[in-house]
């Protein structure tokens, strides 16, 4: 589920290594974007990967996607899923999308899960709308088809993110059907994975780029970073492709992997993403050349690897490698892409590092800096792309301390409560304040 950038030069591309990677085939469904699986439809699923560094471009035509799906188009999801070959299900669909509330259960109120709901509920279910609704679906008819068993990997950035999409996939079905929840309980295993290549959107000039380099036109190219990482730990009972050729890592602990990547990485982008934005930056190379975000980066990854804890995490090499991989300017990550979401993405970044700092005795004060940009740039920025946007429009126009109650308690309901916290986030309000840019 999800025919993005994203899962075009991570899963795919994996899946592309594995060495018995003849005896796989992805159908891709698309998310929001239907035309996604028009474009690719149109070339058999073929597109390039072009893997960008500083030093150049290299290109790849992937072949693993068989089958490019417009999203809306369940009865073929269903299809599939009642399908005994069919193993695995990934999932690209944004953190968003798990309609998580700030406790991390599944908001059933948030409309679509409503609408969807009552749609399942009535047995008319032929069109959820929601991702997950659609799986639910997609369940019930493997259910019913004595189809057997599969994994569900979540390749989106949660914290133990196996246990979201299963509390969420699960909380959705015993609405309406419990017996439904318990098969699903003992038969779809839930598989957490860190997941880890930077791709940004896709542009003209790629497209031309491509053209030049190949001598032929895709209409749908990917451009990535030459790093890749995948690292998963859960049980795949009818099989999987052997994604540890190219590199994947199968653990039975994934925690630490997971919190070096969401709190190192992710948390670093969110940052640049904001306090970048307010300095009038465009992409995170820029950011980073800045030396207010550079140090206000430092400063939050110390904090967050003073919370790590586990083997073999060579944090000081990561951060080191981050650096170089963020510096690479040949890729144009732009910081408006990463800032979306962000009510959803800073409860995984910034407040569990905030949390440990403050269990720790001390102020939290690079993680709060974080949220501080994050609350400016709510108040400034036009047109904010998040699940709770008209929350936080409402929120923004109230005054002073009620106003970051509201706003903190969008990422963590406790956190709001406590007057230090917020003393602290607006005492740093104005880090990032350029004259000038902030009217
Ligand atoms: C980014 C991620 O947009 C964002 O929120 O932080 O997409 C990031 O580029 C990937 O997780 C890198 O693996």
């Amino acid at each position: 589920m999800g025919l993005g950038a994203f899962h075009r030069s991570h899963q795919a591309w994996y899946t592309q290594q594995a060495g018995d990677s003849a005896e796989w085939g992805i159908a891709s469904f698309t998310g929001r974007r239907p035309d996604a699986a028009e474009v690719l439809a149109a070339q058999d699923g073929l597109y390039t990967v072009v893997e960008r560094s500083d030093e150049g471009d290299s290109f790849e035509v992937i072949t693993s996607i068989v089958e490019a799906v417009d999203g809306a188009d369940v009865a073929r999801f269903v299809e599939l899923l009642a399908a005994p070959l069919t193993s695995v299900v990934t999932l690209t669909i944004t953190e968003a999308a798990y309609r998580l509330n700030a406790d991390g259960k599944l908001d059933s109120k948030a409309p679509d899960v409503v609408a969807d709901l009552a749609l399942l509920t009535a047995a008319s279910a032929d069109k959820p709308a929601t991702p997950l609704g659609r799986l639910v679906l997609g369940l019930a008819a493997r259910r019913d088809a004595d189809a057997g068993p599969l994994a569900v990997v979540c390749c989106d950035n949660l914290s133990d993110n196996g246990t979201v999409a299963r509390n969420a996939v699960v909380g959705m079905a015993s609405a309406f059907d419990a017996g439904l929840a318990a098969w699903i309980d003992a038969n779809v295993s839930f598989v957490s994975t860190s997941v880890d290549r930077i791709t940004p959107r896709t542009t003209d000039a790629d497209l031309d780029a491509v053209a030049a380099a190949c001598g032929y036109r895709d209409e749908s190219p990917v451009v990535t970073e030459p790093f890749h990482n995948w690292v998963l730990s859960g049980d795949f009972p009818a099989g999987r492709p052997r994604w540890e050729d190219a590199g994947a890592m199968f653990v039975a602990e994934i925690e630490p992997y997971e919190n070096r990547k969401l709190w190192l990485l992710n948390g670093a982008h969110s940052l640049l993403a904001y306090a970048g934005q307010l300095r009038g930056h465009t992409t995170v190379a820029e950011a980073l050349g800045d030396d207010v975000c550079r140090q206000a980066v430092e400063e939050f990854w110390d904090e967050a690897a003073a919370n790590l804890h586990g083997e073999g995490l060579h944090v000081p090499a990561y951060r080191a490698a981050l650096l170089e991989r963020f510096g690479n300017s040949r890729i144009a990550h732009h910081l408006a892409q990463i800032a979306m979401d962000g009510s959803t993405k800073l409860r995984m970044r910034a407040v569990p590092v905030l949390r440990a700092e403050r269990a720790a005795g001390r102020s939290g004060e690079a993680a709060a800096r974080m949220i501080a940009a994050w609350a400016v740039f709510t108040a400034t920025a036009t047109g904010l792309q998040d699940p709770l946007a008209a929350d936080i429009a409402a929120a923004n126009l109230l005054q002073g301390r009620a106003r970051l109650e509201a706003l903190l308690g969008m990422l963590d309901p406790e956190l709001a409560t406590d007057a230090g916290i917020t003393d602290l986030v607006e005492s740093l309000s104005g880090t990032f304040a350029v004259a000038g840019k902030l009217s």
